[in-house]
């Protein structure tokens, strides 16, 4: 239901946990019963998910985030100006560590401003929520528990607006997924209202794969708690210790694919549904890509959706980019 699954407060449970569980035990199901297997990578971020991605962020190896704040940084005061006073609506906010950097340049130009973080982890909006609060008293944070979709029937009502969807996390979208994002989202926003959208660019093999293969094995942590969830959610009576992280770039398809590998054969139970799933050993379960972009060819993808494609930010090793796009489409 859009909107109406929605929780203002983080610290309220969703009334209907039993619905929750029965979703995740029915997308696990779909996933885990295809071939080759895979899981949604949504349910990556409970608590601990977010706080390991945080772990994540700050590792050497994870050049993404802190180029993409340099980035914002430098860029921040352009792209107020350029957009003037929007709500800012943000997708996949986590703890909104990079957007404060927006925040504070919204904050000095005159006006309110108002701040929509959208998360489907209840840890990441309650973490968006003090940061805010702490840095930025004068900003009216509007923080939502859900989906991405689940805000799509309120964006008309938040123009001027400008959605922000940063960190690459359009790059954890598979071509099905990117294609019906970008559709709606040009529906959605109305004509004029922007779009900053922050983007991993290709790069060589061996920067791409240490970043999700850090040493002190973090990302590796964050996979395997994918499978700490199922047990504890779903009953799903895994040995956590026997799976092995695997990451590596597929070239021809310019991503990352991550997957679990399980050193012995597994009963995967899915607890609400009353399923098993036999996974045998050394099979792999995909648990998330990230899409990596070249930069011309993305242009034109987001022009044939109706977004013109206003600046173009990046770094001296064009590492990572961040594009201000503003809705030609709408209404
Ligand atoms: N934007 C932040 C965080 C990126 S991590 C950054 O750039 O560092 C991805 C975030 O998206 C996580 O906080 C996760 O909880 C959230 N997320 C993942 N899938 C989601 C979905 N389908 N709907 C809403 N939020 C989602
Ligand atoms: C959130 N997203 C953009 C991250 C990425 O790089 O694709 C998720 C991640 N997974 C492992 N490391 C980081």
């Amino acid at each position: 239901m859009p909107g109406g699954r929605f929780r203002a407060d983080p610290g309220s449970r969703r009334a209907s946990a039993a619905t929750e569980q029965l979703e995740f035990a029915t997308a696990a199901a779909i996933g885990l019963t295809d071939t080759p297997r895979w899981l949604p990578c949504q349910y990556l971020y409970d608590a601990a998910g977010s706080a390991l991605f945080d772990e994540i962020t700050r590792q050497p190896e994870y050049y993404p985030t802190r180029t993409e704040a340099a980035i914002l940084r430098a860029a921040a005061a352009e792209i107020r100006e350029r957009t003037g006073p929007v709500t800012l609506i943000e997708l996949g906010s986590g703890s909104s560590e990079k957007t404060s950097l927006l925040l504070s340049a919204y904050g000095e130009a005159p006006g309110e401003v108002r701040y929509v973080p959208v998360d489907v982890s209840d840890a990441a909006i309650a973490a968006s929520r003090r940061r805010v609060a702490a840095d930025h008293p004068d900003v009216e944070f509007a923080g939502l528990v859900g989906r991405y979709e689940e805000v799509f029937p309120q964006l008309r009502e938040h123009s001027p607006a400008m959605v922000l969807f940063l960190g690459s996390t359009i790059g954890n979208f598979n071509h099905g997924e990117s294609l019906r994002f970008w559709r709606t989202m040009s529906r959605r926003l109305a004509t004029g209202d922007h779009f900053l959208l922050g983007v991993d660019l290709v790069k060589e093999r061996e920067v791409l794969e240490a970043a999700y293969n850090d040493a002190a094995g973090v990302t590796a942590r964050f996979t395997r708690n994918l499978f700490v969830r199922m047990n504890r959610e779903l009953g799903s009576g895994i040995d956590v210790t026997q799976i092995k992280h695997v990451a590596r770039y597929h070239d021809a398809w310019q991503r990352i694919e991550i997957f679990a590998r399980f050193r012995t054969a597994q009963e995967i139970a899915l607890g609400p549904l009353g399923l098993t799933v036999h996974v045998d050993a050394d099979e792999l379960i995909m648990t998330e890509i990230s899409r990596k972009f070249v930069l011309e060819h993305l242009t034109a993808y987001l022009e044939v959706f109706g977004f013109e494609v206003v600046r173009v930010f990046t770094d001296d090793r064009q590492w990572f980019a961040v594009l201000l796009l503003r809705n030609r489409r709408g209404h």
